[in-house]
């Protein structure tokens, strides 16, 4: 039985007030959540502060991307293993707005993806169709190929310990969330791919929704066999509605 994920993506959103009053908030709702992990990413720059408002609680801290390397002249970037003396447990890896914004290949993300669990973390690898491919009905294999280059580089076990974003990019900050039987039928997609080059993996490994998911539509995405929790985005912003999004999982 795989456990329901709700992971927050606070992109770049925050300040200290904001981080000390949302993840005061989220507090309580994660408690009570028994059996839903809860993990929120606020940018690097609050990390230590939300480390510290973290201590007592149950909720898990991420990051939103890592460089590959541990250190050394790489300006303005971040390392796993600094990830790690902050407590942060995830990193998201390939969201479509590095991918798009910043021009990140298949073969970059694959690396990032490695130099993560090196580090002993858990990357969170998201993947998805532009509106374009999706209208092509090039969603499956859009996903497979950005699924398959993660493979070739470091192997279908490294998936064993990872969590997969499934996030639709015309369904990303635009309001329009992919239907539960459309996000099902691709995780579904999904998991077959992944069953195919070994089953343990495939049946193990939790597959995230992402793309506007809000209170209101994250129990009928929950309710799908295969997707396994959300990655949340503007709604990962507000403590009322994030808190019915982690109530929706339990
Ligand atoms: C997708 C998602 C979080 P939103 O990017 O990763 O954002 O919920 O705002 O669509």
């Amino acid at each position: 039985m795989r456990q329901i994920l709700v992971m927050g993506n606070w992109k770049l959103n925050g300040s200290k007030t904001m981080v000390a009053e949302l993840i005061n908030a989220l507090k309580a709702p994660a408690d009570e959540a028994g059996n839903v992990a809860v993990a929120v990413c606020p940018p690097v720059l609050f990390l230590g502060q939300a480390q510290e408002l973290l201590a007592d609680s149950t909720i898990a801290l991420g990051a939103q991307d890592a460089d590959v390397h541990t250190q050394g002249a790489f300006t303005g970037e971040n390392s796993p293993a600094m990830y790690g003396e902050f407590g942060v447990q995830y990193v998201l890896v390939g969201h479509s707005e590095r991918r798009t914004l910043h021009a990140e290949s298949d073969a970059v993300v694959a690396a990032k993806f490695a130099a993560i669990q090196q580090a002993g973390l858990v990357p969170v690898l998201c993947i998805g169709e532009t509106l374009e491919q999706f209208e092509a009905n090039e969603t499956q294999a859009v996903v497979e190929r950005q699924l398959q280059a993660v493979i070739d580089h470091s192997g279908i076990q490294a998936l064993a310990s990872a969590v997969i974003a499934y996030e639709p990019v015309w369904a990303i900050g635009t309001g329009k969330t992919a239907t539960p039987d459309i996000a099902q039928s691709v995780h579904a997609a999904i998991r077959g791919f992944l069953a195919k080059q070994d089953a343990d993996v495939a049946a193990g490994v939790q597959i995230l929704y992402g793309g506007s998911v809000k209170g209101a539509s994250a129990a009928g995405l929950f309710a799908m066999e295969d997707i396994d929790g959300a990655l949340v985005g503007g709604a990962a912003l507000q403590a009322d509605e994030f808190a019915a999004i982690i109530k929706a999982g339990a």
